[in-house]
């Protein structure tokens, strides 16, 4: 039978089959991370190692996490990444995401950081979806037109739209998901499985070994986009609790973790996303034609740690002191960073971060009922009625973490102009525009307000 050609129905008793697109992501980030574990052995020793450290962490002080919800999450949370070639499969790739309740979230353009892509992060929206898995795939797309050779560029573009990354049942069941709005159980299981093809490796190269010689010593990273027949998975990643213990126990088992955390440095309220990675594998390739075996690599192995979310302004005094402590002769990185206040309390109320407000658990009905349900938020806090809790950050500073800013860049509103000008070209491409993340922040913050106030209000009455 063919599961994608399936007759959509809008019967109600035939929608209450359907998995829920957390429930489908949450198999695909399963079997990606099966997949990963047999094509790179290093990624399970990073698994088990960040296990054991976020185990430690957790014994040592139970409340680095928030609740039970966000134990439950970390120990399935990943992110990966991939590098798309044509306009037409970041495209396919979005409606693929969709299926999983993943949305594209922020523009990142990694141009200015010498690379030829620009990219945006896949990801579940809302506490709930987040909490029941929050798999993200950072997702670029190669800029033709950044690379200087006009045959190379002939070369790359004819090579691309030679291959179909997708296989057809994965297109199929994504246009039965559209037009039905939802798969079945083993709908979800099959797209799950036909995805997958998509993130593999493969041995075989699409190009001769003098092309991709060529196509590698203008950027090594076109050869890993053009030359192979998908775009593989180059990491897949486990958050960590403790960077710096992890990082230490990667090199007690010979993973050759960088000696640099990039990133904010370590801090008493842990901000953003701090991460460090090794190089994995040197995989072997073969070339088409019969024109020669090499080796290629593309995929490594990274952990991160993730903190709160800054609002704009927490993240412009960011940005400032990375620059500064960048800049040399301004101390070190946490030196720099003393500017930064570091506590929950201080940056609350300096609105540097964001905050999920709550009622305090096991508050008496009657000193409830004597609050004015228009009390002002601070004073609930300092009087212990309202707990307020950091939201996680989510999403990606690639750019930040390059450590390339090019300060020697042309004029600053030229280089702004281009920007907007190629963020207007990718969401044409992906065929929707990217979710501004502080947005999205912001929005979880309000409405944990609102709640807060609906709950005073049914409690004054
Ligand atoms: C993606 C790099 C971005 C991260 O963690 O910042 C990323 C890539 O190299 O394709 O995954
Ligand atoms: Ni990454």
């Amino acid at each position: 039978m063919n599961l994608a050609t399936l007759p959509a129905s809008a019967d109600a008793s035939v929608a209450c089959d359907f998995v829920s697109a957390d429930e489908i992501r949450t198999r695909f980030s399963q079997a990606m991370s099966l997949l990963y574990r047999t094509e790179v052995p290093q990624y399970g020793t990073l698994v088990d190692l960040v296990a054991e450290v976020n185990a430690a962490a957790l014994q040592q002080e139970p409340t680095l996490l928030a609740g039970p919800a966000e134990v439950a999450r970390l120990d399935v949370e990943r992110h990966g990444a991939i590098r798309l070639g044509t306009p037409a499969e970041l495209h396919t790739m979005r409606r693929i995401f969709a299926v999983m309740g993943m949305w594209p979230v922020s523009y990142y353009d990694l141009s200015v950081a010498g690379v030829p892509v620009h990219s945006t992060a896949f990801r579940p929206l809302g506490e709930a979806a987040l909490a029941a898995n929050p798999f993200r795939v950072f997702t670029s797309l190669l800029r033709l037109e950044l690379i200087a050779d006009p045959a190379l560029r002939t070369l790359a573009e004819a090579t691309l739209a030679r291959r179909q990354i997708f296989t057809p049942d994965a297109l199929a069941l994504t246009s039965c998901c559209e037009a039905a709005g939802g798969l079945s159980s083993t709908q979800a299981d099959a797209f799950v499985r036909e995805v997958l093809h998509t993130f593999r490796w493969h041995h075989s190269a699409t190009v001769t070994q003098a092309e991709y010689v060529r196509l590698s010593a203008a950027h090594r990273l076109l050869a890993d986009v053009v030359c192979f027949p998908g775009p593989h998975i180059n990491h897949l990643t486990p958050r960590t609790l403790d960077i710096d213990a992890a990082q230490a126990e990667m090199l007690r088992r010979g993973l050759p973790a960088k000696e640099v955390i990039e990133g904010p440095p370590r801090r008493a309220v842990p901000m953003l996303l701090r991460q460090t990675s090794f190089k994995a594998l040197n995989e072997p390739v073969r070339f088409a034609q019969g024109s020669g075996e090499g080796a290629h690599t593309a995929r490594f192995g990274e952990i991160e740690q993730r903190g709160i979310a800054l609002t704009r302004r927490g993240r412009a005094l960011y940005d400032q002191l990375l620059q500064r402590a960048r800049s040399g002769g301004a101390g070190t990185l946490e030196q720099v960073f003393s500017e930064f206040p570091d506590e929950l309390d201080a940056l609350r109320r300096g609105g540097l971060g964001f905050f999920h407000y709550s009622l305090r658990a096991a508050l008496p009905a009657a000193a409830l009922a004597r609050v004015a349900p228009d009390a002002d938020l601070e004073t609930l806090v300092a009087d212990g009625l309202v707990q307020a809790t950091p939201i996680t950050y989510e999403d990606f500073l690639p750019v930040s973490a390059a450590g390339i800013f090019q300060s020697n860049l042309a004029g600053d509103a030229a280089v702004r102009y281009d920007a907007q000008a190629a963020q207007a070209e990718f969401e044409r491409a992906l065929g929707a525009p990217v979710h501004d993340e502080f947005a999205l922040y912001e929005a979880e913050q309000a409405a944990s307000i609102a709640q807060l106030r609906q709950q005073l209000q049914q409690a004054a009455t």
